[in-house]
């Protein structure tokens, strides 16, 4: 620790992608005293926590880093398509090491309570064991899908078996050879983990709500001519991922879906699904706005279905139909169809019957007890909020960011809230952060609120505040760029709120692409900080 101090000019609760480049700029840049708050005994933030088997990155190794160093991107080998966990937190480690951040980084300090302090116009920020710093800028860099949703369901601590989930896992591993797993949760982690679990157990169940649209990945190893390629190209990949939708360094095709012949349609549909990977959400430029264009691409993932699973009544189950592709997460896949084909997997449709209880030796359903040595609950995050919530946050006269947020989240641009002066929320709620490739989203954040810091310094000012007219004409813009897309047509999305019980369904992510969002911001600040209130 550089310093024993608690007063700062700026607290950063989060080590992940995040707050390490935050603190970088602050302290590299600006030449703040800052300091990183991290829960975490490591630095890495998602990819400290998210340990379980076949977790990895679903936006591919060379666009899923850091842009602002091009030493870093130099001299960093990827050695996979897409990156696993154990490779991003080495990454991060390295990053924590080379740019000397450790020293401002205090690791194993949960943040419990900020209360913004009138008097003195600085936020008070309070941990777990009883510390209390004070800053004048409070930065969130806490992740969008970092509080883990364990269902509330009854018997749970009756179990004789292991509880674990996917978004805590035990870092010593699991062995799953011998042992009978229940997996609940079929969203991307559980469509990662599941055929990795399947290798290793005796039995896999697998407990399913709502099946998944999954587009094969096509990992692979990372040649020494793609690398090199790759590490001469990285200017054009980075304007091409800040210039597009969802900060990805690939185009949206120019052509509809159905402006097209159905030949053509569908070797366009084949190509993308043996490239492998998110792009295929790319192949027409209206699969996201177009129901019926959406639904040419549902169909042909619904035919891959079909033809790789060999049982035609276990195939129907796991085929998506009442909701459009890619409105829900997309997920990836290694042979996740695939596993189905297997001897010790079994596929449980909770639509039919669900989950009644948690009994000792293991899940009942309405149906049927499945017995089991281990539950993984693959069961996702209380995303965004979440996170946000859990600081306890209280802003000008002590009214609680909870209170403020009980109807859903209302910010301005997703970097500030009316009530909260000095405090910013990385990739919070109303930024497009999780439609994104979250590094792209990171870095236009953290640089954005480091020049926001910087003015308000050179100007002599202390205090920044969004106003209220300004976060209601975000939010109605925010849901206005949700309803010009299919996103809120699939009702049990996190996007939505929807997974956490008594959670506002309220559409969070802006939809509006990153690139003309990145404009919006670059134009407010352009214009003295249009919508906040400087003094
Ligand atoms: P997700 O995408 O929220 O998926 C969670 C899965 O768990 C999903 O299939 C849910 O079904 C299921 N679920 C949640 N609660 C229950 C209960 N109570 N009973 C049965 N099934 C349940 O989380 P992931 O971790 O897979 O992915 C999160 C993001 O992390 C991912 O999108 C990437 O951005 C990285 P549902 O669909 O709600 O019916």
């Amino acid at each position: 620790m550089s310093t024993a101090s608690t007063e700062f000019d700026a607290i950063i609760v989060g080590a992940g992608f995040a707050g390490l480049y935050q603190l970088h700029l602050l302290r590299d840049r600006l030449g703040l005293r800052a300091r990183v708050l991290e829960a975490a005994e490591g630095v890495g933030g998602t990819w400290y926590w998210n340990r379980y088997p076949g977790a990895r990155c679903d936006s591919e190794s060379f666009y899923y880093s850091y842009s602002f160093s091009h030493e870093l991107e130099q001299e960093w080998e990827w050695t996979e398509r897409y990156p696993e966990q154990p490779e991003i937190l080495r990454y991060l480690n390295h990053v924590a090491d080379r740019f000397a951040l450790r020293p401002d980084i205090q690791l194993g300090t949960r943040v419990v309570g900020a209360q913004f302090d009138a008097e003195r116009q600085r936020w008070r920020v309070t941990t777990q064991d009883g510390e209390a710093f004070s800053a004048q800028f409070l930065i969130t860099a806490v992740g969008c899908l970092s509080t883990a949703n364990l269902p509330a369901l009854p018997g749970i601590d009756s179990f004789t078996g292991q509880v674990l989930h996917t978004g805590l896992w035990p870092h010593e591993g699991v062995d799953f050879s011998g042992k009978r797993v229940g997996l609940i949760g079929t969203g991307s982690t559980g469509i990662q983990a599941a055929p990795v679990i399947a290798q290793t157990a005796k039995q896999l169940v697998v407990f399913q709500r709502t099946p998944n649209y999954s587009v094969p990945a096509r990992n692979g190893p990372l040649d020494a001519q793609t690398q090199r390629e790759t590490k001469e190209n990285y200017a054009e990949i980075r304007r091409k991922s800040r210039s597009s939708t969802n900060g990805h360094p690939f185009s949206v095709a120019p052509e509809g879906a159905l402006e097209v012949s159905e030949a053509e349609r569908a070797a366009r549909y084949e190509a993308a699904w043996q490239r492998g990977g998110l792009w295929f959400r790319a192949s027409f430029k209206d699969i996201m706005t177009c129901p019926r264009a959406n639904e040419t691409a549902a169909e042909f993932i619904r035919a891959k279905i079909r033809e790789v699973v060999k049982d035609p009544e276990v195939a129907e189950r796991l085929t998506p139909r009442d909701y459009p592709f890619a409105a829900k997460r997309p997920p990836i896949d290694t042979d996740y169809f695939e596993t189905f084909n297997r001897d010790n997997v079994l596929l449980v449709d909770l639509r039919k019957a669900q989950i009644d209880a948690i009994v000792p030796q293991g899940v009942r359903t309405g149906e049927a007890v499945y017995p089991l040595d281990v539950i993984v609950f693959a069961t996702g995050f209380d995303a965004l909020t979440g996170p946000l919530l859990a600081l306890n946050i209280e802003g000008e006269g002590g009214v609680s960011l909870r209170k403020r947020w009980a109807a859903g989240p209302r910010t301005y641009l997703g970097l500030q809230m009316p009530g909260f002066p000095n405090l910013f929320t990385i990739t919070g709620p109303g930024s497009p952060s999780v439609l994104t490739n979250m590094p792209i989203a990171i870095e236009q954040h953290a640089e954005w609120i480091a020049d926001c810091i910087a003015h308000l310094r050179a100007q002599g000012l202390r205090r920044i505040e969004a106003t209220e007219p300004a976060s209601e004409a975000w939010a109605a813009e925010v849901n206005r760029a949700a309803e010009a897309t299919l996103l809120p047509m699939a009702s049990s999305s996190w996007y939505l709120g929807a997974n956490i019980p008594g959670k506002p369904r309220v559409f969070m992510p802006y939809a509006g692409g990153m690139a003309h969002y990145a404009r919006l911001c670059q134009e407010v600040a352009a214009e003295g900080y249009r919508g906040f209130e400087l003094s």
